[in-house]
């Protein structure tokens, strides 16, 4: 019988907000540590440990000090790197880790004469543990093709990060089919931020989720980190997903029309919850009528939500729209730059009058489209150029 915990995404380093970017490295600490009191025997880390390939002192001083008690416990981590801690010249301080004797890197492989990728495996007694790591924008899906391994052993383990289509529905992201990938008994999965597993008769996937969450959605969806706990013996596979205890996340979504009162409205509702030592999330929707979002006093909210003794907040105005004369503006996250961007093109106009000048908002809005993370190329530039033709009223014939 084997026990072995498996890992993914940790992001550490990850989050601008101090108190969060603690949480999540509090988080990581949990799971090593349960991991430890569990005896497991060995781990495996799917990917993304880091939140960059090149994270900070420290960071790494405080990651350094959770591996030394894994390997003063004996038990052998191995990794693979993701899609945010790869690197293109190949290096990066998984190699660090590594030379510390601190984990082993199972990304081993050789081209044969027609152009695959043949894996070879690195042992763990009699278990094959395989690895093929991420790359940015998904671009491992197409190699992942191409790659094949002998299912020769006991158990044979393929540590990959990337996307497998059962995960992803109809959004059109890059992904290969799970039964495409060579076959193994158990799939260490890691790159969705989400927790998962399918099973076929005697193969298991499994993606763990992230071991802290790591933005404001994720937050909303996972509440928590995770991570998996799996047991092998003759009977097959078992396996139990394992929620990391953190503070409580509280959502609040307040609906408003009006900039002017928003703020008012917003600090009442906020006055009858619970904050104390919370994390807040503050999700703003509905259609402005009157005022704009740079009327309400996001200061003096976030300081009311503080003062209730919030551990942290979070606010998230995307879904929040603005009416006005000719045109409804969707609005980001960072409102005093899209009140920056306004006055500057409403003095352009000004002094440049012309008829395109109308344009000129919209245009800055769908220019400002970003390009979701394992979104093709080209579908991305088509969204693009079909929201550049809606706005610039060319039909579609253009
Ligand atoms: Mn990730």
């Amino acid at each position: 019988m084997v026990r072995f915990a498996h890992l993914a995404d940790c992001h550490l380093g990850g989050w601008r907000q101090e108190e969060l970017r603690k949480l999540n490295l509090e988080s990581f600490t949990k799971v090593i540590d349960s991991c430890i009191s569990e005896k497991v025997d060995f781990i495996l880390i799917s990917g993304d440990l880091f939140d960059s390939a090149y994270p900070s002192i420290e960071i790494l001083k405080d990651s350094f000090a959770e591996f030394k008690k894994v390997k003063d416990a004996r038990i052998p981590v191995y990794i693979i790197a993701g899609s945010h801690d790869f690197s293109a010249s190949g290096k990066t301080f998984l190699d660090v880790l590594e030379k510390a004797g601190f984990c082993k890197n199972v990304e081993n492989w050789e081209i044969d004469g027609e152009g695959r990728i043949k894996l070879k495996p690195t042992m763990h007694g009699d278990i094959a543990i395989y690895g093929y790591p991420g790359r940015k924008s998904g671009m491992e899906v197409e190699d992942l093709r191409k790659v094949y391994f002998d299912s020769i052993y006991a158990f044979t383990i393929f540590m990959v990060h990337s996307t497998i289509k059962d995960v992803v529905g109809t959004i059109p992201m890059d992904s290969i089919e799970k039964e495409k990938l060579p076959l193994a008994n158990y799939y260490a999965l890691g790159h969705i931020h989400k927790r998962f597993e399918a099973r076929s008769r005697n193969s298991c996937w499994v993606y763990p989720g992230p071991t802290y969450p790591n933005n404001f959605q994720e937050l909303v969806d996972l509440g928590c980190g995770s991570f998996q706990i799996v047991q092998v013996d003759r009977g097959g596979i078992e396996t139990i997903n394992l929620k990391v205890p953190s503070k409580e996340v509280i959502y609040v979504k307040v609906s408003i029309d009006n900039g002017f009162t928003a703020t008012q409205q917003i600090i009442t509702e906020l006055d009858r919850i619970n904050l104390k030592d919370k994390i807040v999330l503050l999700k703003l929707f509905g259609t402005l009528i009157q005022g704009k979002t740079g009327d309400i006093r996001f200061a003096e909210i976030e300081d009311f939500i503080i003062k209730k003794g919030a551990y942290v907040t979070l606010r998230s105005i995307s879904s929040l729209k603005v009416n006005e004369e000719e045109f409804t503006t969707e609005i980001s996250a960072e409102d005093s730059m899209e009140n920056m961007e306004k006055i500057i093109q409403e003095e352009y106009s000004l002094s440049n009058p012309a008829e395109f000048n109308k344009y000129l908002p919209r245009l800055m809005n769908v220019l400002s489209l970003e390009k979701n993370e394992d979104e093709r190329s080209a579908v991305f530039e088509e969204r693009l150029v079909s929201e550049l033709k809606t706005v610039l009223e060319m039909g579609r014939g253009f």
